[in-house]
């Protein structure tokens, strides 16, 4: 069985989740219904990452415990994802009993090996990274991401001899070209780790200080760093599925994230895999940010869209349409209410609503829905034929390397010429004079199967969309990526489609001012 494990960052809650968080969900998302797709077994895992400082800080801004904050904000989460139709298989909240119990087990055995010293130590850290930054790393005293300087922390903790796996890790990314994507951010890890100036990692924090964590199961003065716990949860993810749900996907596991965070994954992470005895992960997925103007979108910065107030105005499929095909994975990205609008009415409303529309209500008009035989075979058809053919083979290829813009739009190119078949051999003229209906239903049945390879080709982008589509055409979907069209083979005589319904309704923002998706 071939099996496909990905996840997600666990989210911090300092504040409620946006359309970066929406983005990484949406790709992970796009790739478990891909591989299913594809005859796979997948497993997804998201979750909250709920201690440390900045929570510890929200919370107590709020005048409320950690725990009530943390129980409070979570499910906004929980709610969020299941509210926009993603399928989680385990959404895991860092507070859960379980990931704790698998945290303090995993220190311990890491203590035990020798690989945690007691130590004092003096670094700059920032609460919006949780994590100590080296001056290099500064941008006029701030850090690049927050913007504000970090904080002087001196104090004796307990450190992760971190040290000892680099050259291991280096190896593991020099042997494996593909173990993190994009390219360059490979390279940026190898310049890292050449550069020598990664030291071992402070793994904790005196309750002194800060009490809200995992406490230390062999020193209960302190509780555990909350990187050190937060990566735990891909492993406690599947555990929580038993030891066998563990081993079966483990070594698939595809970690999707923004770039903020490659330095934990890619060094932090594997260094205690292999501290840990655990084989390391299969890949890292990196993409970019969403900025509005020139900044990243944040919490923290407050430039914000809110996921659920877009897919109340336009649908979950309008929404992961636009993400997926204006950003081109691994790069930024710009959020634009002209260019959201602008993309989905050239593209949902017009280039796929309408051809729906069309070939449906012609259908009804000229045959009662009645599908009818696929007769002939003119240049106009092996075209039409050509071109889908073609996207079957394309979009896959590039959802396989993550080039979702790619793939969408390859498949836009297809529909570009069902749409350009539609006025070249004009069936609503020709069904003028009734010896022309043989043809006329011969076009349209070619039509129906354009719609049926779309709604294939959706099936992991677009779910709702293409459930909609095969209930529009009266079909099942095939559940996965057929090898070839089989035109001709789906709609068995006599079958009738649906009458057409509106897909996606043009966004007609001078009509309708509120309907503009705005900042918070
Ligand atoms: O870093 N554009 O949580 P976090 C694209 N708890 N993606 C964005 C984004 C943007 N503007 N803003 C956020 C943490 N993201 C840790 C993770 S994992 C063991 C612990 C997405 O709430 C993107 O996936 O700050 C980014 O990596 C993640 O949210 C950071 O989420």
């Amino acid at each position: 069985m071939k099996r496909f494990y990905v996840t997600t960052p666990i989210y911090y809650i300092n504040a409620e989740p946006h359309l970066g968080h929406t983005y990484t969900m949406v790709v992970a998302d796009t790739l478990a219904r891909f591989h299913r797709a594809r005859g796979s077994e997948t497993f997804l895992v998201t979750g909250t990452d709920e201690h440390g400082d900045k929570i510890a800080a929200m919370a107590a801004e709020h005048g409320e415990p950690p725990k009530v904050y943390a129980d409070r904000m979570s499910p906004l989460f929980q709610q969020a994802w299941q509210d926009c139709g993603f399928v989680v298989d385990q959404f895991v909240r860092t507070t859960d009993p379980r990931h704790e119990r698998l945290v303090q087990e995993f220190l311990q055995r890491v203590y035990d090996n020798g690989d945690i010293y007691f130590s004092r130590y003096a670094g700059l850290y920032c609460t919006g990274c949780e994590r100590f930054l080296t001056e290099k790393e500064l941008v006029g005293g701030n850090c690049p991401d927050h913007k504000r300087p970090p904080e002087l922390i001196e104090e004796e903790n307990y450190f992760f001899r971190m040290t000892r796996y680099l050259p291991a890790v280096q190896q593991h990314f020099e042997a494996h070209a593909d173990a993190i994507f994009p390219d360059h951010y490979r390279n940026e890890v190898l310049a890292m780790l050449a550069s020598g100036g990664i030291g071992d990692l402070c793994i904790s924090r005196p309750k002194s200080r800060l009490e809200w964590g995992i406490e230390l199961p062999f020193d209960r003065r302190y509780v555990c760093y909350v990187w050190f716990d937060a990566l735990i949860s891909y492993v406690s993810g599947l555990k929580m599925h038993g030891e066998d749900t563990f081993r079966a996907f483990w070594p698939t596991a595809h970690h999707v994230m923004a770039k903020d965070i490659l330095k934990p994954h890619a060094i932090f992470w594997p260094s205690m895999l292999l501290a840990l005895g655990l084989p390391l992960f299969r890949r890292l997925l990196i993409h970019g940010y969403w900025v509005r103007g020139e900044a990243k979108m944040s919490k923290s910065l407050g430039n914000v869209i809110r996921p659920l107030d877009m897919k109340r105005q336009f649908g979950i499929d309008t929404l992961r349409y636009f993400l997926l095909r204006e950003m081109a994975f691994g790069q930024d990205a710009s959020f634009n209410e002209d260019a959201f609008v602008a993309r989905v009415n050239a593209d949902l409303a017009n280039g796929l609503g309408n051809l729906v529309s069309r070939v449906l209500s012609m259908q009804q008009r000229y045959f009662a829905g009645c599908v009818q035989p696929l007769e002939g075979d003119t240049p106009a058809d092996r075209d039409l034929q050509a071109a889908f053919a073609q996207a079957l083979e394309e979009v896959p290829q590039w959802t396989e390397q993550l080039a979702f813009h790619r793939a969408l739009e390859a498949l836009w190119r297809a529909l570009d010429r069902a749409n350009k078949y539609v006025v070249d051999t004009a069936p609503f003229t020709l069904a003028r004079n009734a010896q022309n209906l043989p043809r006329v239903g011969a076009i349209l049945h070619r039509l129906l199967e354009c719609l049926y390879t779309t709604a294939v080709l959706l099936s992991w982008f677009l779910p709702e969309t293409s459930q909609k589509m095969f209930s529009l055409l009266g079909l099942d979907s095939p559940g996965h990526v057929p090898s070839n069209l089989g035109w001709g083979e789906h709609f068995p005589p006599g079958h009738r489609v649906r009458p057409p319904a509106t897909l996606f309704p043009r966004i007609d923002l001078h009509r309708d001012e509120a309907a503009a998706p705005r900042p918070r």
